[in-house]
């Protein structure tokens, strides 16, 4: 039968390829498919990428294509083979850094027996039936072709490709700056693209690292000497010594929400009156970026901004970092993340291990199902409740963090789930955001209850932050009408407001703060708290207790916030009134707005590029932390 086959080569070995790597993604590799959107790229995926890669024979002489077409598919086998033993045994794809981590393949090549099925062989039933046609049909499967045959066929496949793409980006705008996950990677772009996808993000990383020698540090130790203020000691020094300190960090909460009503219903009963007993900082912000929830953990546990144009967990996530989970190590603290996900996702398995955490509770240790999911997974209160004997049997003390899921774009929660009504606006997303987050309140409340009832709320500290924001500005609209008013730039800015809760048990001297605060500052108010001495640290946070204090607050986007003014969209606003500060009076040259804001726009450039440059270069592992110098050679 073999023998009448007429199409041409490249063609039916794209055709059996796609085909075969379709089989492969959608059954062997466990990728979950959410909508028809996903099942449609998924299915396109596989045979663009193939008919673009084979199609390429068409340049190429009649006995050349034989062989790029056969050792290309034998090649293209071996990669899925191998992604494939390696993604049953870490549920996740091979990164380029992986490679070189001969832990991984040592792991492999212990458990390879367990890991070759037989199905397996299968894989290879393509590359057979290639290898045969290119020897048993002569020529008649390859020919030379024309300018005009070649540019056809290569335009056809690429125009595939380009569908494959732009499907991709509006499933997941943005995929290619954020990346997100690798699975969402893999589902959207295929395996083949997304290694060279990862190929070419890591290699530009490489190339930068190599490029950096630590010279740099010099300006920027400079920097840091000069602005900001690392030993002095506020009087919550220490005052958390040895407890076991839980982070909880509160997915889309804004500050908006905190003792607000909605149709005479609170928002937020229990974070309302947790706050009543508990420090409380009324304006701190969220400094993330594309990021998100990642970019808000790399603020917290590092100090450092996130990236301006990737994840700075995907792209940079194993560099060197002096991250609170390492430097608590050495005062005895055990460090544990936990949340439900897929453990993959923002490359959080990887960027963990650079911060030192000790463990990393993911979506394998917990009991998912679809019953106790809401929107992207298990829902917060089974995700606590599930999370508590593990808990219980940490080392103590312990650092930990929880990472809550229930409360994230686009808010949908089943009627039975929900205790307050629903917005009425234009906006869905506005409408559905009030539900979820009393949702994640009422979670957060059981939560309390497991930690007394364990005996853990005692002797711990417990500290809550929102990550980001929930509703963006494209909602303004809907926002406004919520809020009462027209919202300004000014007020959009003044939204990237999240609530930060200290809460010490037993501890009588609380309060509503006021000061200017946000992200960045939580690695030295948790240090200060625990009575660490990180005075040679090179970061851009400040105490939150304590009184001298950096007079201002970046965003990632060179917008700031200072105790006077509130500086975005290139107008300078009064931080209080919320009106622009007007130009001066007629006999001044100067607009007070440049008199005004200016001062601080340098020092915020500056700031953020000296972030960046610590970033990019991987600029920590040249610098001892315990002497405050540069490491010598
Ligand atoms: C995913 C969760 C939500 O694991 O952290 O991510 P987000 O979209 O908020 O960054
Ligand atoms: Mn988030």
């Amino acid at each position: 039968m073999l023998q009448r086959i007429k199409w041409p080569l490249f063609l039916i070995a794209g055709l059996m390829f796609g085909l075969k790597t379709y089989i492969v993604y959608r059954f062997v590799f466990t990728i979950s498919l959410e909508n028809m959107m996903q099942e449609i790229i998924l299915f396109i995926n596989p045979f663009a990428t193939a008919l673009v890669f084979f199609s390429l024979a068409v340049l190429m002489k009649p006995e050349t294509q034989k062989k790029f077409i056969k050792y290309g598919a034998l090649i293209g086998t071996l990669v899925i083979y191998v992604n494939l033993a390696y993604y049953r045994n870490f549920t996740d794809f091979i990164t380029l850094p992986s490679l070189f981590q001969f832990k991984n393949f040592s792991d492999l090549g212990s458990s390879a027996a367990s890991l070759t099925q037989l199905g397996d062989l299968l894989l290879f039933l393509d590359v057979v039936i290639l290898f045969y046609l290119a020897k048993k049909t002569d020529n008649r499967l390859v020919k030379t072709y024309q300018r005009k045959g070649k540019l056809k066929i290569l335009a056809l496949s690429f125009s595939l490709l380009l569908t494959n793409v732009v499907l991709a980006e509006i499933e997941r705008p943005m995929l290619f700056l954020r990346g997100f996950d690798r699975e969402y990677l893999v589902k959207n772009i295929g395996l083949f693209n997304y290694h060279i996808y990862d190929i070419v993000i890591n290699s530009k990383t490489k190339v930068q690292r190599v490029l950096a020698d630590g010279s740099e540090l010099v300006e920027i130790e400079e920097y840091v000497n000069e602005n900001i203020e690392q030993d002095t000691k506020s009087d919550m020094w220490g005052i958390a010594k040895d407890k076991n300190i839980i982070y909880i960090s509160l997915e889309s909460v804004q500050s908006f929400v905190i003792n607000e009503t909605l149709n005479g219903e609170e928002i937020t009963p229990f974070l309302n009156d947790l706050i009543e007993d508990s420090y409380y900082f009324e304006n701190f912000y969220h400094q993330t970026n594309l990021g998100k929830t990642s970019d808000s953990e790399f603020l917290v546990e590092t100090g450092l901004y996130p990236l301006p144009n990737s994840s700075v967990f995907f792209t940079h996530g194993q560099n060197e970092y002096n991250a609170v989970p390492e430097i608590i190590k050495e005062n005895g603290y055990y460090s544990a993340v936990f949340h439900a996900n897929n453990k993959s996702f923002w490359n959080r398995d990887v960027a963990y291990e650079s911060l030192g955490f000790d463990q990393f509770f993911a979506e394998e240790y917990y009991n998912v199902t679809e019953e106790n999911s809401i929107g992207w997974g298990l829902n917060d209160k089974e995700f606590f409740e599930q999370s508590i004997k593990y808990m219980e049997e940490l080392p103590k003390p312990f650092y930990t963090k929880f990472i809550t899921l229930t409360n994230h774009h686009p808010f949908e929660l089943d009627e039975q789930f929900a205790s307050i009504d629903q917005f009425d606006s234009n906006s869905n997303t506005v409408n559905q955001y009030f539900p979820t987050v009393r949702y994640t309140d009422e979670a957060v409340k059981q939560f309390f209850d497991l930690l007394k009832q364990s005996g853990l709320y005692e002797e711990s500290i417990i500290v809550l932050y929102g990550d980001h924001y929930g509703i963006s500005e494209y909602h303004n609209e809907a926002m406004g009408q919520f809020l009462g008013k027209e919202l300004t730039p000014y007020d959009s800015l003044q939204l990237q407001r999240v609530p930060l809760i200290i809460h010490i048990p037993g501890h009588e001297d609380d309060r509503v703060i006021d000061k200017i605060s946000a992200q960045i500052d939580m690695k030295p108010t948790l240090l200060n708290m625990l009575g660490i001495e990180n005075n040679n640290d090179l970061t851009f946070g400040t105490d939150l207790f304590a009184e001298d204090r950096k007079p201002f607050i970046s965003f990632r986007n060179g917008d700031f916030v200072t105790n006077d003014y509130l500086f975005t969209k290139g107008t300078c606003y009064d931080r209080q009134t919320g009106e622009p500060v007007d130009d001066v009076s007629d006999d001044s040259e100067e607009t007070t707005e440049e008199s005004l804001c200016a001062p601080y726009k340098q020092s915020v450039l500056d700031e953020l590029g000296h972030s960046d440059d610590l970033i990019y270069g991987d600029l920590l592992r040249f610098y001892d932390f315990s002497k405050g110098t540069t490491k010598e050679e």
